[in-house]
């Protein structure tokens, strides 16, 4: 039978503190501020100093699956220096996670990086792919007695878009031929990185967690608001998974950008991370400039996102097209009231459980997040977390109701699991 993973999701700079990176430089720098916003880290949620307590949470949560990522600021301070310190108590982690029969998904870049990435190395120049290599390769040859699933990158596309394209993360640049390289170099991080844990661990696993969006026109009747649809989901959502079937990376925006790069990326991925949070509408807009509009049309959470459980169906569907298993890396709700939250949880995985149904070859669900967290710009005004963080009482862990109803819905869904796995191998 086929092992379900039921875990939560974290990233090491939005929960762990006492880290300087290219994220604290800018809050330093004023940078988030020049453009109107002012998101204050003040050490996430305090996890470095707090894991062993978090990791016990996830004992009691019932999790049997932790994704989350290591910090490669702290890891490597220095273009020449790797801190021993540093990748000790990731050892740490890893042991104790093992020890309470957790899997480790390890998330080898999650948007942050060292200060002196962008100066020497930026992800638009082709030597990153070689110094992301080397970073990884220490970290590989650290933890791969005992890390069997690898995620290498999250939502890369998200993040070249924030980082070239709005330029409201680090580098800070607004430009889409610049951004597209930068992901075509992302892209072939990836590659050699798969075929180097690969080389020496053939049953690893490696995925990438993409973030996906279900995208509606506005209007049904209208062929412009189809086309606009069509290719704004052709670039969010397919874009890089076509280019694992075809090793061609292609973005056609009429008047906005025209690029295509070949990248030998066929086959290298063992399974798609689903990241899914709401629905978007898109419209065509009569403007030479960018005629692509796209809007939130129902905000229902903190971060004005819509509520579209359905949504997680549809993009397990598509994904599934590609014919690789799937797990849902990411899946949350930034809100304060525990019964949307809880209400959030079991539509969601009402659907999920729908997919498995229907033979899509989903293997694990992660909820976003375990802890309350800094949710980059928006700091820390937004709260995914099952468990919530008191910033202002020595960062103390309350479990909130979500938390209890998640250990229940994975108790039930493991059981409803077994069954229809059984069903499956006796027909
Ligand atoms: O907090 C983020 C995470 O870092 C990446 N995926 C989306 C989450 C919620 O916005």
């Amino acid at each position: 039978m086929k092992k379900f993973f039921w875990g939560v999701a974290t990233s090491s700079f939005q929960i762990e503190g006492h880290i300087e990176n290219d994220f604290t430089e800018w809050e330093r720098e004023g940078k988030f501020k020049k453009s109107g916003l002012d998101p204050v880290y003040a050490n996430g949620a305090n996890h470095w100093l707090m894991w062993k307590e978090d990791f016990d949470l996830l004992e009691k949560l019932g999790v049997n699956a932790y994704r989350f990522s290591l910090e490669w600021a702290r890891i490597q301070p220095e273009p020449d220096k790797f801190s021993e310190a540093a990748l000790d108590q990731y050892d740490k982690m890893i042991d104790y996670l093992l020890e309470k029969k957790i899997e480790p998904f390890l998330t080898l870049h999650h948007f942050t990086h060292p200060e002196w990435f962008h100066k020497i190395s930026p992800w638009h120049d082709e030597n990153s792919i070689e110094v992301f290599y080397r970073y990884v390769e220490k970290i590989f040859s650290r933890f791969k007695d005992r890390v069997k699933f690898w995620i290498t990158f999250n939502e890369p596309l998200v993040w070249v878009m924030a980082g070239y394209g709005e330029g409201n993360f680090p580098p800070g640049i607004k430009n889409l031929e610049m951004m597209m390289i930068a992901l075509s170099n992302i892209l072939e991080a990836h590659k050699n990185i798969y075929d180097l844990i690969k080389s020496t661990s053939k049953e690893s696993k490696i995925g990438i967690a993409k973030h996906f969006i279900v995208f509606k026109r506005e209007r049904d009747w209208f062929l412009l608001d189809k086309a606009v649809r069509n290719r704004i989901n052709q670039f969010f959502n397919k874009m890089i998974p076509d280019a694992f079937v075809t090793n061609k990376l292609i973005a056609n925006f009429p008047t906005l950008l025209k690029f295509e790069k070949e990248i030998e990326l066929n086959n290298k991925i063992d399974f798609w991370g689903v990241n899914y949070y709401y629905r978007l509408y898109t419209k065509f807009r009569l403007s030479l400039d960018n005629p692509f509009h796209f809007y939130t049309k129902h905000p229902e959470t903190d971060t004005g996102w819509e509520i579209y459980p359905k949504g997680i169906l549809k993009i397990l569907k598509m994904i599934s097209n590609y014919g690789k298993p799937i797990i849902v890396t990411e899946n949350g709700i930034a809100i304060n009231n525990e019964e949307v939250r809880k209400k959030f949880l079991k539509k969601h995985l009402k659907f999920v459980f729908k997919a498995l149904k229907h033979n899509i070859d989903v293997r694990g669900y992660f909820y976003w997040s375990l802890l309350d967290n800094y949710e980059w710009l928006y700091g820390k005004s937004k709260r995914f977390g099952l468990v919530f963080v008191d910033y202002e009482n020595n960062f103390k862990r309350i479990p909130k109701e979500s938390y209890n109803f998640y250990r229940e819905l994975i108790q039930s869904y493991s059981e409803k699991y077994k069954k229809l796995e059984r069903e499956k191998e006796a027909r």
